[in-house]
């Protein structure tokens, strides 16, 4: 090996890089009937890192035959001869090593090459197949008018595709050319397709003599403490009923003293818990009110700890009713793996908040139609006690659909 590499650098100079070494004989058998043989593939051309580094004169080969030399090769102005492989000498030499390191490079470059054509050729299939089924059902073909616009505004509006159809083709199937041909008697047919999905729960219900207890649970900052507010509010000051808070949210001094000022303003008594006996304890001193809201911490769905701690506070409370606060900021995907998540502790209706600041609502079909829960309230604006209004399927519907 180390009379093939001084052979490399007599014939290309000690600039070459070595691309490859090879042992011809390899084997004690072979290397004893054959002699010991090497292949270098070395250029000047192809500058890759060399499998060597350091100076042709440091070369010398370890135990196993392998050269220890570093570097590729220095060598003055470049022969016009540049590639060569080494074992022996002359013309034929430097034009199969130009060969070796020529063709290693043409099967690198079309093994690359072709995974590359390979991979855009299956991005371009998945795509060519979702146009087409794309094509295939979307309600555009001989439809009507006036049907046509109605699917475009419920895109327009961000509700699901998948749905926009479902209802046009309904409607196509169904009623007859009077609903097709005016746009404004589809989408009112429409809106009344919604309506029989949208469950609501109404008001919160109180009793006299009968204390409801009333917990709101949720992402964080999605306006529980705010809607607990807006509800109190309304209770004491409009309803004129006996109302209390409790907040479990002491994990941020902050969260307490926000639900204090609105006691504080609205003039409510107020109760902070931390452990399941503490709400026993602070329940039964409320147990006289009419309506007590209890403000929860912010949890995230994927927070399997929290959730269960949320889950084990709310069995010691017992409450009456547990109002799951989603924000309509939020994606329809993300709202219903919420909706499913707080399950867990027991919801039995939600309240959507932040309907002022999202552009379309039509997300909320989705929601609404996956979600078994009846939504009890609507909020949109930051202002206590007015932004917030008790949900109602006719007026929902059209909402969401911006109708
Ligand atoms: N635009 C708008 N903002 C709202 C609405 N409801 C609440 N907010 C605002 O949202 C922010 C968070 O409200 P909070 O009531 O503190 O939310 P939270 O769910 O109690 O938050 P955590 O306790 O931190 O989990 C505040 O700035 C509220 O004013 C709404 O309907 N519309
Ligand atoms: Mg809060």
């Amino acid at each position: 090996m180390r009379d093939a590499l001084e052979l490399v650098r007599r014939e290309l100079g000690p600039e070459a890089s070595v691309l490859h070494t090879r042992e011809v004989n390899a084997g004690p058998l072979r290397r004893l009937v054959f002699g010991r043989r090497y292949e270098v593939a070395a250029s000047v051309a192809v500058q890759v890192p060399s499998k060597f580094s350091g100076d042709i004169g440091d070369l010398s080969l370890d135990h196993a035959g392998r050269p220890r030399v570093p570097q590729g090769l220095h060598v003055p102005p470049p022969s016009p001869a540049q590639d060569a492989w080494e074992g022996t000498t002359g013309e034929d030499r430097a034009e199969s090593a130009r060969g070796l390191a020529d063709m290693d490079y043409r099967t690198r470059y079309r093994e690359d090459f072709r995974r590359q054509v390979a991979g855009q050729l299956g991005e371009l299939q998945a795509m060519v197949e979702k146009l087409c089924e794309q094509a295939s059902s979307a309600p555009t073909h001989d439809l009507p008018e006036a049907l046509f616009r109605t699917f475009t505004d419920l895109i327009d509006a961000e509700v699901d595709e998948s749905i926009a159809r479902e209802w046009i083709e309904r409607l196509r199937r169904e009623e007859n050319a009077s609903v097709w041909g005016d746009a404004a008697v589809a989408k009112a047919r429409i809106i009344e397709l919604l309506e029989d999905d949208i469950r609501v729960s109404g008001p919160i219900r109180t009793e006299a003599g009968k204390c409801k207890l009333v917990a709101l649970v949720g992402p964080t900052g999605v306006g529980k403490t705010t809607t607990i507010a807006k509800l109190a509010a309304n209770y004491r000051l409009r309803e004129r009923r006996r109302v209390g808070l409790i907040t479990v949210d002491t994990y941020r001094v902050a969260a307490v003293e926000q639900l204090r000022t609105y006691a504080d303003i609205i003039d409510l008594p107020m109760e902070v818990v931390a452990t399941p006996r503490e709400m026993r304890e602070a329940v039964a001193r409320m147990s006289h009110l009419d309506l007590v809201l209890m403000d929860t911490a912010g949890r995230s769905p994927r927070d399997e700890v929290k959730i269960q701690e949320l889950k084990s506070m709310l069995s010691e409370a017992e409450p009456d009713e547990v109002h799951l606060v989603l924000s309509s900021a939020a994606g329809a995907n993300s709202l219903l793996g919420t909706a499913e998540k707080f399950a867990e502790v027991g919801t039995t209706a939600m309240v959507l908040t932040k309907l002022d600041e999202t552009h379309g609502l039509g997300h909320l079909v989705s929601l609404v139609r996956g979600c078994r829960l009846p939504v009890s309230y609507l909020t949109d604006g930051q202002n206590v006690p007015d932004d917030i209004q008790v949900a109602q399927r006719g007026t929902m519907a059209e909402r969401l659909l911006g109708m």
